[in-house]
């Protein structure tokens, strides 16, 4: 069967495929792949299809239960608030013919949501939208704080940092395409090694009873966000990492695409810069949203938290390069080298700029 055949039929345990005009890709994800389903005698797509990574999501039953419990307990507030246009402001996911939002054929799963319409996903961000989009991640943690329904952890220790170096010196150790004969790529492991003790602060908190976990969306970049025609966020996407975690997670890891000036994995470092208008502007939103929980350790270290996840990012997609590319797709065989890189530029930049704002 032709790949698009082979959609069609995928789709058709979810939709009407007699309806179907085409089925093409969507989106940039480094994880899933992602498809947008146009139906006849419409301009806009009417439905996203998506394989699930399941070799990422071990648990699909799980992913699929956190995501439903999510985005049902965000809806119902809506509703009891009053809150218009609810369709266009929370993800609505597809019944299949199995009476699960998800089917499994041969050995891959998929799921369909429906497509957010007037909606457009963006690249960057000005202060005023990253000021919105603080507000915005805000009150999404806020709205799900009173949440008594279990969220279980999708993938076992996500941001844990000192989990993520562990992970490195395992790839070091095994070397098993025989990159760390290089002495750029040992530079880089000595680099990273010598700052893990002062990266793992958050872990040593939440050891001491400082810090809690909350539920969190652990994956904020900027193009997991919906924008409506003028900009103004209209819906957070990309909820499989939904999950209990620190509130750094969701400050960083939103920071870590808005605020670099230039690509998550941009050759030319000369681009890379930590924008601290955009910093500022984030952190005068998310203050505004998270103002009814936020507990003065996690506010403290929200500095802390914007240097942490270049950091991390760049742990993990160094364990990778290491590792021979066996999680992150890539485009080309130095992909996850020039990644660790651009993450590393970030990091040192974004300790430069906020370095003031720990003392
Ligand atoms: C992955 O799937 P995507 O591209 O939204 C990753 C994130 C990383 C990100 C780096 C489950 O997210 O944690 O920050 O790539 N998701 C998972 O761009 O590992
Ligand atoms: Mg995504």
């Amino acid at each position: 069967m032709s790949e698009i055949n082979t959609l069609h039929s995928i789709a058709g345990h979810f939709i009407n495929v007699a309806q179907i005009e085409s089925i093409q890709p969507l989106g940039n994800g480094l994880i899933n792949d992602t498809f947008k389903i146009m139906m006849k005698g419409q301009e806009q797509p009417k439905f996203v299809l998506q394989h699930i990574n399941d070799k990422v999501f071990t648990d699909v039953e799980m992913l699929q239960h956190n995501i439903e419990t999510v985005t049902n307990h965000i809806r119902r507030k809506y509703e009891a608030n009053g809150i218009p246009d609810i369709d266009r402001r929370v993800l609505h996911f597809l019944k299949a013919d199995t009476e699960k939002t998800y089917v499994k054929v041969g050995e891959e799963y998929w799921r369909v949501m429906d497509f957010i319409a007037d909606s457009v996903t963006q690249e960057a961000v000005t202060p005023q939208s990253a000021y919105d989009a603080g507000i915005s991640f805000g009150d999404f943690e806020a709205l799900l704080a009173d949440l008594r329904e279990p969220i279980g952890e999708i993938i076992p220790n996500f941001h844990n940092i000192e989990f993520r170096l562990k992970q490195l010196d395992d790839a070091i150790a095994a070397d098993p395409v025989g990159r760390m004969a290089d002495h750029e790529v040992q530079d880089y492991a000595k680099k990273i090694k010598d700052l893990a003790y002062d990266m793992s602060l958050g872990e040593r908190l939440y050891r001491e009873g400082k810090l809690p976990k909350r539920i969190c969306h652990c994956d904020t970049k900027v193009n997991n966000m919906l924008f409506d025609k003028e900009v103004k966020v209209l819906c957070i996407i990309d909820l499989d990492t939904v999950m209990p975690s620190f509130v750094f997670s969701d400050f960083g890891d939103f920071l870590r695409s808005a605020a670099n000036t230039g690509a998550e994995d941009d050759p030319d470092l000369g681009n890379i810069h930590f924008n601290m208008e955009i910093y500022n502007a984030f952190l005068d939103g998310y203050l505004e949203g998270t103002k009814s929980f936020l507990t003065p350790v996690e506010r403290d270290h929200l500095p802390y938290a914007a240097c942490l996840f270049p950091y991390m990012q760049a742990v993990r997609f160094f364990a990778d390069y290491i590792n021979g590319d066996t999680y992150y797709k890539v485009k080309y065989p130095e992909h996850n080298m020039v990644r660790t890189r651009a993450q590393w530029k970030l990091f040192e930049s974004c300790q430069l700029e906020v370095d003031q704002l720990f003392s």
